[in-house]
């Protein structure tokens, strides 16, 4: 097959890998976009799970680069469904005509920088070659599933399903016994939808989660209007802001100063709005000092308690070893009370973990479940997973797998020293998933990355590169913001700590992302300092 010369290779057809297509394209570059589903949507293509759904209000979680893209669509829900989503992301490739230059069910199998020609050979898993200046990651920050295997597990006579790679096609569980291993945010959503439909639901849980209660509401043309209204106000505020949402967090020190009904109070508001603002809008000092995160976790665990009837089921479904906002908070629809039905039944896998699969279903201590259907909702390599999988190796064949096998670093998530015009839309260390609305960082990224490759034609100038110092110097300050908070301190897929062997660090940014945008503004505008441009 013929060598197909490009400006730019976009891995990745997403949220970011749209919108970096679409911005690419507007810059006059020859481009193409390859994803390894069959089509567009990213995350919204893959976790077609049943609930799956998206824990952002819609209107901050879109697209900020066309008020018409909104004054046309409609939504119906404040945190619409996996589908819709899906056919948001369908509707913006199709109205920006994106489709024609992407490549679908492509996964990228390596890619090499060459030295001499100063560009990237790219291979696919169809055989085909690319010969680009610049190579463009948009694979996501949860992309990468983590896939237990267990004994026995090919002997398994049920259906097994992963929540990340789920069929497209409806599945009927009317009638069926299912089990469910991973109680996150995406277990959480499937446990809450199934346990109607299901004859018998069985949850094996190893760490139970603060989740809070999601206030969604339909969406009518009220409100649509008023979202349309506050489209540019909200796109300038939600860049400013600590979680890329349209809240304020208040100044660091400020929750000190009140008392401890006062801070309640601030909780009790933040509960009701029934979003990520009780994770991410409350006060920075919940996730940092000790004592005040202390008394968000009583104050959550309340809420929690007070939904399930059953004491002791209520004692194993309330964390008790870790505090509040230190994993990722999941909200929730119902999957407390989920476990107020008679057919749903929680299985402690913490002291017994899951020895394996019989033929007919788990097994856990002494004890078989029998199971028609057991569904994997186990997390994610996140962060590293899906870039590491690609085989990157930059110059003097420097593996980027290799390298973050032993240390995770990157300067600002963007890119990585030793990786030339290798760009990374929602990298490591950047704010992303763990802290961000999502929509809000990779569409910040993207502008940054847009500009810097427009700064190199501006220029006459062909590649770009962060200095060793400057990414060692960025390494240093996140780890610095890291080590102030107590995130580093229970494991969870914010610090690897859910994948064995993973180096240790926090994979996204904590300082705000604000402050996060400003750092990024102020090299652009020093002419990428820090950044060895030639
Ligand atoms: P998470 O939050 O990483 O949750 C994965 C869950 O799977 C978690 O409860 C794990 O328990 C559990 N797990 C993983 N492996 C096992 C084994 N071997 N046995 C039992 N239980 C296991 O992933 P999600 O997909 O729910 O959410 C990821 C993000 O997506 C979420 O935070 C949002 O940002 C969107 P563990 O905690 O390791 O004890």
């Amino acid at each position: 097959m013929a060598v197909r010369q490009l400006d730019a290779l976009i891995v990745g057809a997403g949220i970011a890998g749209l919108y970096q297509l679409h911005r690419l394209r507007k810059l006059g570059l020859s481009v193409k976009s390859v994803d390894a589903a069959p089509d567009v949507g990213g995350t919204w293509y893959w976790n077609a799970y049943p609930g799956a759904r998206v824990d952002s209000p819609a209107n901050v979680y879109q697209y900020w680069f066309s008020q018409e893209l909104l004054d046309e669509w409609k939504w119906s829900e404040r945190f619409p469904a996996q589908p819709e989503i899906r056919r948001y992301l369908q509707h913006v490739a199709t109205k920006f005509d994106l489709y024609r230059d992407i490549e679908l069910n492509t996964e990228v199998a390596s890619a090499d920088w060459q030295e001499d020609e100063q560009r990237w050979r790219v291979r696919t898993s169809k055989g085909e070659t690319f010969d680009v200046q610049f190579l463009l990651s948009c694979v996501g920050m949860l992309s990468s599933p983590k896939v237990p295997s267990f004994p026995g597990q090919e002997d398994f006579q049920g259906e097994i399903y992963q929540t990340a790679r789920w069929p497209q096609e409806e599945i009927d569980f009317s009638g069926k016994r299912v089990g469910v291993i991973g109680t996150g945010a995406t277990g959480i959503q499937v446990v809450q939808t199934l346990a109607p439909q299901v004859e018998e639901l069985f949850v094996f849980q190893r760490t139970p989660q603060y989740a809070v209660r999601m206030n969604n509401y339909p969406v009518d043309d009220a409100v649509m209007k008023d979202w349309r209204a506050q489209y540019a106000s909200l796109k300038n505020q939600v860049h400013h802001t600590f979680g890329g949402f349209e809240w304020h967090v208040p100044e660091q020190g400020w929750a000190l100063t009140l008392t401890p009904e006062q801070r309640r109070d601030v909780l009790e508001e933040c509960w009701a709005d029934g979003s990520l603002k009780m994770f991410v809008g409350t006060y920075l000092e919940v996730l940092a000092v000790p004592e005040i995160n202390d008394e968000a976790t009583e104050f959550v665990r309340e809420k929690i308690r007070a939904q399930i009837h059953d004491p002791t089921v209520a004692d194993k479904l309330v964390p008790s070893d870790y505090g509040y906002g230190l994993h990722r908070v999941p909200l929730e629809n119902g999957y407390f009370e989920a476990f107020n039905r008679d057919n749903v039944h929680l299985v402690d896998v913490k002291t017994d973990p899951i020895e394996g699969f019989s033929p007919q279903g788990l097994r856990v201590a002494d004890r078989e479940y029998p199971l028609d259907v057991v569904v994997f909702a186990t997390g994610f390599d996140a962060g590293t997973g899906s870039l590491s999988r690609m085989n990157i190796r930059g110059r003097d064949g420097k593996s980027l797998s290799e390298l973050w096998a032993q240390d995770i670093r990157s300067t600002l998530g963007l890119q990585v020293h030793g990786f030339p015009n290798l760009f990374t839309v929602a990298g490591p260390l950047a704010p992303a998933t763990g802290f961000c609305n999502m929509t809000t960082c990779l569409q910040q990224q993207v502008d940054w990355i847009t500009d810097a490759i427009s700064y190199l034609r501006a220029h006459d100038k062909h590649t770009m590169e962060p200095t060793e110092e400057r990414e060692e110097e960025w390494v240093r300050h996140h780890d610095e913001v890291a080590d102030s908070t107590l995130l580093m301190s229970v494991d969870s897929w914010y610090n690897g700590g859910n994948i064995d062997g993973k180096p240790r660090r926090l994979l996204s940014y904590i300082g705000g992302v604000g402050t996060y945008r400003d750092f990024c503004d102020e090299i652009r505008a020093n002419d990428f300092a820090g950044f060895k441009v030639a």
